[in-house]
Parts: C-alpha cells; sequence; structure tokens
C-alpha cells in the first residue's frame, strides 16, 4: 500500500474541531489514511455545557487492534487519555506496536473548560508514556505544569523548559507558545535548539489548534519527513488554519482545516 497510516488515540469532541475530528481532518488534508481509537466522548460546546463519556480500557484496547491488526500503522498519536488506568493501557499498547513512530500531545484542558487529564495521571504520563515518544508536543500551560513551575512567560523560558522535558525521555521536545508568545514555538533533539515563528493571528476561534497541529506533524513523521521538517509542516498547515477559522454561532470557534489546501 502506497499510502501511509496514522492511528490516533483520543478524545471524540463532538463539535468537531478538537480530539479525533481534528486528528481524523488533518490525517485526510496530509495525505496518510486516518484511524482512531477513541478514549472519550466530550460533548461540549459554548452553548449546551458539558459532558464527558469515558471508554474503558477494554473498549479502547479493542479498538486498537482492530485498527492495527487489520491496517498496520505508520505513526500513532496520542491526545486526550484521561487517566492513569487508559495511560497504563497506552504504553502497554504502545511499547509493543509495529511503528516506532509515537507522536504524545499531553492534553489536559480543551479550550472550553473541560479537564481532559485527572491530575493524578500527570505522573504516570511522564514516567511511562514520555520515555516512548518520538515527540511531545505541549503548550505552555501543559509544559508548566509537567514541569511543576507557576508560568513560561518568554522564549528563553520556553527554551529552558525544552530541555527540561528533553530529560524526561522523549527523543524530541516541542513546546507550543501558541498566542501569549507571538506564535513562537521551540524544537528541542537534545543538542540543538529550533525557533518556529509564524505571524500572529488576532482571532478566538483556535479551537483544535494544538491537536491539528500535532496531527500534521504526526502525518509527515509516518511519510517519512524529518521531526525538524514535520514540525515546519506543520507550522505552516496550522497557520494557514487558524488564518481562515471558522467562526460558529457563539463563542470558540474552528481551526480551518482544508485551508492551506484551498488558500496555500
Ligand atoms: O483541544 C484539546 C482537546 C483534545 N481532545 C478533545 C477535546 C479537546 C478540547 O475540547 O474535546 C477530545
Amino acid at each position: 500500500m502506497s499510502i501511509k497510516r496514522a492511528l490516533t488515540i483520543a478524545g471524540s469532541a463532538a463539535q468537531g474541531s478538537a480530539g479525533i475530528q481534528a486528528d481524523l481532518k488533518t490525517f485526510q488534508e496530509r495525505d496518510v489514511y486516518g484511524m482512531a481509537a477513541i478514549t472519550a466522548i466530550v460533548a461540549n460546546n459554548p452553548v449546551t455545557g458539558k459532558g464527558i463519556f469515558i471508554h474503558s480500557t477494554e473498549q479502547i484496547e479493542a479498538q486498537y487492534y482492530a485498527a492495527v491488526e487489520h491496517v498496520g500503522v505508520d505513526v500513532i498519536k496520542t491526545g486526550m487519555l484521561f487517566s492513569e488506568e487508559i495511560i497504563e493501557l497506552v504504553v502497554e499498547l504502545l511499547a509493543k506496536a509495529p511503528t516506532k513512530n509515537i507522536i504524545v500531545d499531553p492534553v489536559m484542558i480543551g479550550k472550553m473548560g473541560s479537564q481532559l487529564l485527572q491530575d493524578d495521571a500527570i505522573e504516570v504520563m511522564i514516567e511511562k508514556l514520555f520515555p516512548l515518544a518520538t515527540i511531545i508536543t505541549p503548550n505552555l500551560h501543559e509544559a508548566a505544569r509537567i514541569l511543576n513551575i507557576e508560568k513560561i512567560k518568554s522564549v528563553d523560558e520556553m527554551v529552558q523548559a525544552a530541555k527540561k522535558l528533553h530529560r524526561l525521555g522523549p527523543k524530541y521536545v516541542l513546546v507550543k507558545g501558541g498566542s501569549s508568545l507571538n506564535a513562537t514555538d521551540i524544537l528541542y533533539d537534545g543538542e540543538v535548539c529550533l525557533e518556529f515563528k509564524a505571524e500572529l493571528i488576532d482571532t478566538i476561534h483556535t479551537s483544535g489548534a494544538g491537536c491539528s497541529y500535532s496531527a500534521a506533524i504526526a502525518a509527515e513523521i509516518a511519510k517519512g519527513k524529518s521531526v525538524k521538517d514535520s514540525v515546519e509542516l506543520g507550522k505552516q498547515f496550522i497557520t494557514m488554519a487558524i488564518n481562515h477559522a471558522l467562526s460558529f454561532d457563539k463563542g470558540i470557534g474552528s481551526t480551518y482545516h482544508a485551508a492551506l489546501r484551498k488558500y496555500g
């Protein structure tokens, strides 16, 4: 088969902007074959409020094998994992997975305020999941929580954070600055620190930006690109998706996954 295959292990975001919906739309845009093992159903939006339904480890494991044993896989991305129990399962699956291309997006809190990772699950994520990762992709809030520091306030502090995160075992660390730090990201591989910059776009409609950026990186890694080139292409993809973001009736709208293809 000539098309590369990507599996996301993450939550379903019913409103379509984040989670597996964002991952699968991104995989399609980047021309990889998308699959999903759903960890939880998140039924949140700014109008009707919140509902989170967690899947059992049996349900998650069954989905994983249904996808991987039938289709095969060239990259695995993790998103919302919610609990220690789910992380333990995912670690077990990844340790014997047929690919070593593993992208860990340490999702903690949704843009609409939902808690997507329990506080007592952070430790196991750090200890057992990070060492399996090709790359981890925390935003500023997640990086600060992982390192137990209050806030990351400058690009210099991002660099320091990336270096400390690298000691936790992943091959690469990408700290995403987002709108708080001028759309600047730091990539660190244990030796070299690279800075990726984009123009800062004035919009509140960025739901799914983190998921989609990491999914685009995952897709490029599946296609055999280097991590550095994958981040560069992912950054270009997400910048266009934010630039052409979609606003809905109320509250935060969505990044537009087709933007680079349509307007790039
Ligand atoms: O953007 C983070 C995120 C990840 N995964 C799921 C979500 C969200 C945000 O709402 O719902 C399932």
